[in-house]
């Protein structure tokens, strides 16, 4: 069972695409663990992004995950991580497999509606940027039985 960070940035929630990204997810099987409605702070994207400081797009993509409310989320499941940034597709909307969310929903790399976390090291940070443990809650869907032999 894995935990991954999920966050749907603030071109998808402008764009009233909380519910589509959500419904895909879960369609998928993954179990929602944690979630909320928030606006981030520079001093907390930067933190988030710290990996990219230095780079051309850093000031630009701190800029603009602060630039409306974002929703954030935990999302469990087996291969919880790669499942998602399955789901979501790949950083550029161009290069994304169809059937993608940024595939689906975008054109452009820095307008690419989510954020996934990319391996358990990553997850386990992004997590804790965003969560208390104890807004992480763990239980069982009556459907869950179906989605794993
Ligand atoms: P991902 O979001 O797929 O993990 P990443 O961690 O390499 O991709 O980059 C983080 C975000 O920064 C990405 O979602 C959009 C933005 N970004 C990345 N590369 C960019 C570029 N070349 N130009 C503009 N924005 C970029
Ligand atoms: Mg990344």
């Amino acid at each position: 069972m894995e935990r991954t960070l999920i966050i749907i940035k603030p071109d998808g929630v402008q764009r009233a695409l909380v519910g589509e990204v959500i419904r895909r997810f879960e369609a998928r099987g993954l179990r929602i663990a944690g979630l909320k409605l928030m606006q981030i702070s520079r001093e907390l994207a930067e933190a988030h992004y710290a990996e990219h400081r230095g780079k051309p797009f850093f000031e630009g993509t701190v800029k603009f995950i602060t630039s409306g409310p974002v929703v954030v989320m935990c999302l469990e499941g087996p291969n919880a991580i790669a499942a998602a940034r399955q789901t979501m597709g790949a950083t550029r909307p161009h290069e994304a497999a169809p059937g993608s969310i940024r595939a689906d929903f975008g054109l452009d790399v820095s307008r690419n509606i989510v954020h996934g976390s990319d391996g358990p090291e990553t997850a386990a940070r992004e997590l804790a940027l965003y969560f208390k443990p104890e807004e992480l809650i763990s239980y069982q869907r009556a459907g869950d039985v179906w989605l794993k032999e």
